[in-house]
């Protein structure tokens, strides 16, 4: 395949590549996954939904950093969580997206504390880490929407916090599908 038949999200994935190599901590990323979030839509291909949880569909995984597709469900929502000290970005493909932040007591018992509500909508770009705050994520006012999300690092666990008691506990992260295929993960996180 010659360089002008790759596909736009292939593209993006090599656009990523050199990000990374370029600079670790990503100055590029949350421009280069709006321009691509607004201009193409090649990504349907990495789009499933299932009843009862959002789904995490991978795209690409390298060292450096890991692309996802995420599909929210009307009343889908991720738990409250974090990003084990990686960096995450997330820009809208479909719907509109909304995350809640939250902080923990500064002893980390007892009840988390709620911060803003953001929404972002089609094409435009989030950034968080651990710094910033946990958060949960949805499609906006309940209704179903798709993001498209990188970590760098990639991680495989990741910490989900009880709202009342500020409880953490780990969580396995899972694939819904891996480029495209369906690989039969059991909800996701
Ligand atoms: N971190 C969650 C999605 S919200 S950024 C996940 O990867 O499943
Ligand atoms: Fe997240």
């Amino acid at each position: 395949m010659t360089e002008t038949e790759r596909e736009p999200i292939e593209a993006l994935c090599d656009q990523l590549d050199t990000a990374f190599r370029e600079d670790p901590r990503g100055k590029a990323v949350a421009s280069l996954l709006e321009a691509y979030a607004r201009e193409h839509s090649d990504w349907e291909g990495f789009r499933h939904f299932q009843e009862g949880a959002y789904t995490r569909n991978l795209v690409r995984r390298t060292e450096d950093y890991e692309l996802l597709l995420l599909c929210w469900g009307a009343g889908e929502e991720s738990p409250i969580h974090n990003h084990m000290g990686q960096r995450c970005w997330m820009s809208i493909l479909e719907g509109e997206v909304e995350e809640v932040h939250y902080k923990r007591q500064e002893d980390g018992a007892g009840p988390l504390i709620e911060g803003p509500t953001k929404r972002y909508k089609l094409g435009q770009a989030a950034f968080i880490n651990d710094d910033i705050a946990l958060h949960l994520v949805r499609g906006a006012d309940g209704l179903a929407a798709s993001s498209l999300h990188v970590y760098s690092k990639p991680y495989d666990v990741c910490l989900v916090y009880d709202l009342e008691s500020g409880e953490e506990s780990a969580k396995t992260l899972s694939y819904h599908s891996v480029e495209g295929v369906i690989c039969g993960a059991e909800g996701s996180v």
